[in-house]
């Protein structure tokens, strides 16, 4: 089976690593966002593709959720004994090499697309991982201080201000003149299930969408779309999901989510069990949805939720 996964960070890798628990012998295609990447210390960041990187290849810090295990930072603190920051963002000594790395190959002249699977070569994510698109995207925040309207990175708006003042507008600066980098949408034409993770519905999943031409893919493959809401009892497991929500005018609740995909897209919604009484909404409003245990708190449970996921696919082809 031929399993298509648009992903975040956090939500996106733990999700895959219960898919690939419930699903081993699947040929799965990620395609990850790329709109959180920044250039900080004059090197190509990119958070989401390496979360995915380290949780499938077995070098991802559990607690924190990425960045690497066991790890040293001593290169930042050198950094900033030269006065050189930005000191909000803590790039780790043994992250630093595969930073070092992309940024070298990027250099040369490779696409991020190739650069990403000559890392995957050394961690072996048991997926395919593709970034969403070689062109440089990155998504902005537009907030309010002091009565003026700025716009921030997003590394800036979570990072740095822990996401403390409200979201005005989420904006992906250049996805518009984006191209789905190679395999991206061969691999949505040739999927037999398509699944949004328990990933961001704006900055993780909503960005993904907003290169031209995959939202389109997905809607025309013609197998079933399949999502896990990351809302649950109201507000995001972890995260700003409910600031960048409030942002696009969409309410921080599984419905809300589930009805601003909409039906054109999706065609199944897992909600977790204390969302059960929203399930008779979002199958009025055309998708079919089923309550089930969402946490993903250890690898059987995920691989539950990777089982439903499926099973709700097969309900819906
Ligand atoms: P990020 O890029 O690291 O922010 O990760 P993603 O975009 O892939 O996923 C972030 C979303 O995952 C957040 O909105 C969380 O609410 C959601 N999330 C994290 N852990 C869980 C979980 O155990 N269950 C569910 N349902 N959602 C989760
Ligand atoms: N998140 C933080 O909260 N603080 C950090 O210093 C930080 C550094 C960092 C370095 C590499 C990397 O791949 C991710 C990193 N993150 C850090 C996580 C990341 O900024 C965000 O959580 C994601 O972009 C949201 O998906
Ligand atoms: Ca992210």
């Amino acid at each position: 089976m031929r399993i298509v996964v648009l992903a975040g960070g956090i939500g996106g890798a733990r999700f895959l690593r219960g898919l690939k628990q419930a699903a081993p012998d699947a040929d799965v295609t990620v395609i990850g966002n790329t709109g959180d990447d920044i250039h900080l210390f004059g090197l190509k960041v990119c958070p989401d593709l390496d979360t995915v990187m380290y949780t499938l290849g077995g070098g991802i810090n559990e607690e924190q959720g990425w960045g690497r295990l066991d790890e040293t930072f001593q290169v930042k603190a050198e950094l900033a004994a030269y006065g050189v920051g930005p000191e909000w963002f803590g790039l780790g000594d043994r992250d630093f090499a595969t930073h070092i790395v992309r940024t070298q190959m990027l250099g040369a002249g490779y696409p991020l697309s190739a650069v990403t699977e000559a890392l995957c070569a050394r961690w072996k994510p048991g997926v395919r991982l593709l970034p969403m698109s070689d062109d440089r995207v990155e998504t902005h925040v537009a907030i309010e201080v002091d009565g003026e309207r700025q716009a921030v990175h997003f590394q800036e708006y979570w990072v740095k201000l822990r996401a403390s003042v409200d979201a005005q507008a989420v904006v992906p600066v250049g996805a518009e003149q984006a191209k789905p980098a190679p395999g991206v949408l061969e691999a949505i034409a040739a999927a037999d299930v398509i699944l949004f993770p328990p990933s961001n519905p704006v900055v993780s999943i909503g960005t993904i969408l907003a290169v031209p031409g995959i939202r389109e893919a997905i809607a025309e493959a013609g197998v079933p779309v399949v999502g896990l809401s990351p809302i649950v009892g109201d507000a995001p497991v972890r995260g700003m999901a409910d600031k960048v929500l409030a942002a696009i005018g969409v309410e921080a609740t599984a419905a809300a989510v589930a009805l601003h995909y909409g039906s054109g897209l999706l065609d199944g919604w897992l909600v977790d069990t204390v969302d059960a009484s929203s399930v008779p909404a979002i199958e009025a409003a055309g998708i079919r949805s089923r309550a089930v245990p969402l946490m993903m708190s250890d690898a059987d449970t995920t691989a539950a939720m990777a089982r439903e996921a499926l099973a709700l696919a097969e309900e819906v082809r």
